[in-house]
């Protein structure tokens, strides 16, 4: 039997915080809907900010998702894999990040806020691209495995030490790192995880399912406190350094602008076919090669939303774990939010939507 609550969209709590607050603070104009038109993310209401979408022809700025639902504040105690999380593709790579080195930086943008911001904000993936650089580890969105000053952004460890103050406020939350990795210093990466702080978060790469079983449950990881998953590009490094090859656990489409034909879901070439059920997690790309801003919000509009349908049939019917994205604040409305939400709804309950799933009395927020 499926236990959805029926009805039970963000309207009618609306109505009710809109009705509870008029008498608090006399401002009837507070909690704009979504959709409704705004100025600034102070008049949209709470997980909404201010957006706007001219390349679908809405020139004026109007209350948008800005929030991701936390699946396991709703269902607990599925194993990980059940369970469909945002991820930011390239989350270093940020509009206005300040020039450490000086140098003016040639290179694309994929996202627009701070990863506190993105981690606060729902986002559980983070995909980042590490190189030697400056005697250090550093962020770079960069080409032929090097980077320089004018693709750098900043050293890795800043990136990670933001996601360890994260992980230690919010000690239920599961956050999981892949790494297109150029670095070859030895245990350069294992020296700047744990100078960050997060090797007492670390998921051990020996008790991760390699047969494509089940992982544990969210609530196994939270209590064994291994709630940071790192996977790399590079195959040396499992038995180096005891970091998770990606493609032992993962099968991953096609990204840049093959991940992007209405369609099609074709596996990238490193990936193991996407039916494969020889690793339990699938990653679902969803980006072009070339990152727009403007074009964002009409990308993560009703083409996602359909993508994912044609993504999870190619997958033999298994709904994406991550859904990688630029810009991922941008959208007509729902966004990527509302498709995750959906995706969650479908595994972790049987109802249309993550909202609907009815609380389930093990779930820990
Ligand atoms: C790169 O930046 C550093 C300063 O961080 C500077 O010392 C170095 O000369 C620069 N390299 C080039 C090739 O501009
Ligand atoms: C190798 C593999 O699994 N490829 C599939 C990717 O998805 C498309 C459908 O979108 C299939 O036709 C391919 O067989």
């Amino acid at each position: 039997m499926k236990l959805c609550n029926r009805g039970a969209d963000g309207h009618r709590i609306f109505i009710l915080l809109f009705l509870i607050s008029i008498p608090l603070f006399f401002i009837p104009t507070a909690n704009t809907q979504l959709l409704d038109s705004c100025s600034t993310a102070a008049d949209c209401g709470s997980g909404l900010y201010c957006g706007n979408c001219p390349s679908l022809g809405k020139t004026q700025p109007f209350c948008t998702r800005g929030q991701a639902t936390i699946p396991t504040s709703i269902v607990s105690g599925l194993p990980f894999n059940k369970y469909t999380w945002l991820m930011t593709h390239n989350a270093f790579s940020i509009v206005d990040a300040p020039l450490l080195t000086g140098s003016q930086r040639i290179t694309f943008y994929n996202q627009e806020d701070s990863v506190t911001n993105q981690l606060t904000n729902g986002v559980r993936g983070l995909m980042l691209d590490m190189y030697d650089f400056q005697n250090d580890i550093w962020l770079c969105h960069s080409f032929r495995g090097q980077c320089y000053n004018f693709t750098s952004f900043e050293p890795a460890i800043n990136t990670l030490k933001e996601v360890e103050a994260f992980m230690t406020k919010n000690p239920s939350e599961i956050v999981t790192i892949i790494i297109e990795d150029y670095v070859h210093s030895p245990k350069g990466l294992t020296r700047v995880f744990s100078d960050a702080g997060l090797d007492k978060y670390w998921y051990p790469v020996e008790k991760m399912p390699k047969k494509g079983q089940n992982w544990p449950t969210v609530n196994d990881m939270v209590q064994n406190n291994h709630r940071l998953l790192v996977f790399t590009s590079d195959s040396s490094k499992e038995s180096g350094e005891g970091i998770a090859y990606q493609w032992r656990y993962m099968v991953e489409n096609e990204s840049g602008d093959p991940g992007v034909v209405p369609g099609s879901c074709s596996n990238r070439k490193e990936s193991k076919p996407l039916n494969s059920r020889s690793s339990s997690l699938f990653l679902m790309n969803y980006f072009p090669t070339i990152p727009v801003q403007n074009e964002a919000c009409k990308e993560h509009s009703s083409p996602l939303a359909d993508m994912a349908g044609t993504c999870y049939k190619s997958a033999g019917n298994v709904i994406p774990n991550f859904v990688a994205v630029n810009f991922y604040m941008r959208s007509d409305g729902g966004g990527v939010f509302d498709v995750v939400d959906r995706m969650n709804g479908q595994s972790l309950c049987g109802c249309s939507t993550v909202t609907s799933c009815q609380v389930s009395p093990m779930s820990f927020s």
